[in-house]
């Protein structure tokens, strides 16, 4: 077995180094051979060797979903990689239940809401509900914060009358739909208006969805993104770490 070489990663497949990748993708051509061979070609300009069609699938009204398998001959210098990252440690429940007893006077108030047209409640349930998320308990379960969750659809301007109304310390914004990049105009426009309301620099902004990270988050105005898997003591702790004594 050759050795990896970390200034040249290569995909890895069947065999280390072999550039072995899969890639999944709809066709607007009707389903059969010709399909398969628009993916072969699809890959081969976009520099992938040897492309084979696992599976394609009818998606009806003359579309089809492919399955393909091909050779990348790129590589990766892992050495250079440069990502932004969260500085704050990662907690456990009890440890950030006692940092908060030391650092705040009060129970900390969490706002949290879906916004603009997205009705996806699941990920700010996930994370604010008691019950939590694959094992790790929701917001409401921690002793130093209350947590109001306003659900789904809720407008920017609603989202910010409510949490001067609940006097939040932190606002928790979920987009999962990404379509024509809506959350991002809809969170910088969130960033626009509490500024205007000159309530910015007052609260946390905090963001979440499958297709957010903290770089986009960053260079959307927000503090801090979280994505894809996120766990709620992640974002318990960022918070408790994060907010200046109150
Ligand atoms: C369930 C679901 C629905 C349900 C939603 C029910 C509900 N009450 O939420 C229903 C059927 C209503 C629905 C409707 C639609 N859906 Co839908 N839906 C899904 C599905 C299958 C699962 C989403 C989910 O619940 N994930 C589980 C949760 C736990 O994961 P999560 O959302 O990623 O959340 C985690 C993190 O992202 C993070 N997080 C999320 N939010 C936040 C917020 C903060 C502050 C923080 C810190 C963290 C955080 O923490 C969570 C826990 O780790 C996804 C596909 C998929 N497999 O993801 C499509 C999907 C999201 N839907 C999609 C679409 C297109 C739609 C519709 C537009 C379809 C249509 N044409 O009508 C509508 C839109 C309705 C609307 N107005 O929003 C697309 C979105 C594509 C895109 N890139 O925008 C997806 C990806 C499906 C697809 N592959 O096409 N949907």
């Amino acid at each position: 077995m050759s050795a990896i070489d970390p200034k040249h990663v290569r995909a890895y497949g069947d065999t280390l180094n072999d550039g072995q990748i899969m890639l999944s993708f709809s066709l607007p051509v009707p389903f059969g051979e010709e399909a398969k061979e628009a993916a072969r070609q699809l890959c081969r300009q976009m520099g992938l060797e040897a492309p084979q069609v696992y599976h394609a699938h009818d998606l009806g009204e003359g579309f089809t979903y492919l399955v393909v398998y091909a050779r990348s001959p790129h590589t990766v210098d892992t050495t250079q990689l440069r990502v932004t990252k969260m500085a704050t440690a990662q907690l456990g429940k009890d440890a950030i239940e006692a940092l908060a007893a030391q650092k705040f006077t009060r129970r900390l108030r969490v706002l949290g809401a879906c916004t603009g047209d997205d009705a996806h409640t699941v990920g700010i349930d996930a994370i604010l509900n008691v019950k939590g998320y694959n094992g790790d308990k929701g917001l409401e379960a921690y002793h130093c914060l209350s947590v109001k969750n306003l659900g789904a659809q809720v407008t920017n301007e609603r989202l910010l009358q409510e949490a001067r109304a609940f006097q939040a310390d932190v606002i928790l914004v979920s987009q999962i739909v990404t379509q024509k990049d809506c959350h991002r105009s809809n969170l910088a426009a969130l960033i626009d208006l509490a500024e205007a309301d000159g309530v910015r620099q007052d609260v946390l902004f905090i963001c979440g969805g499958p297709r957010l990270s903290h770089q986009v988050a960053l260079e959307l105005g927000f503090d801090a993104g979280f994505g894809a898997g996120t766990l709620p003591s992640q974002v318990a702790g960022f918070l408790v770490q994060q907010l200046p004594p109150r």
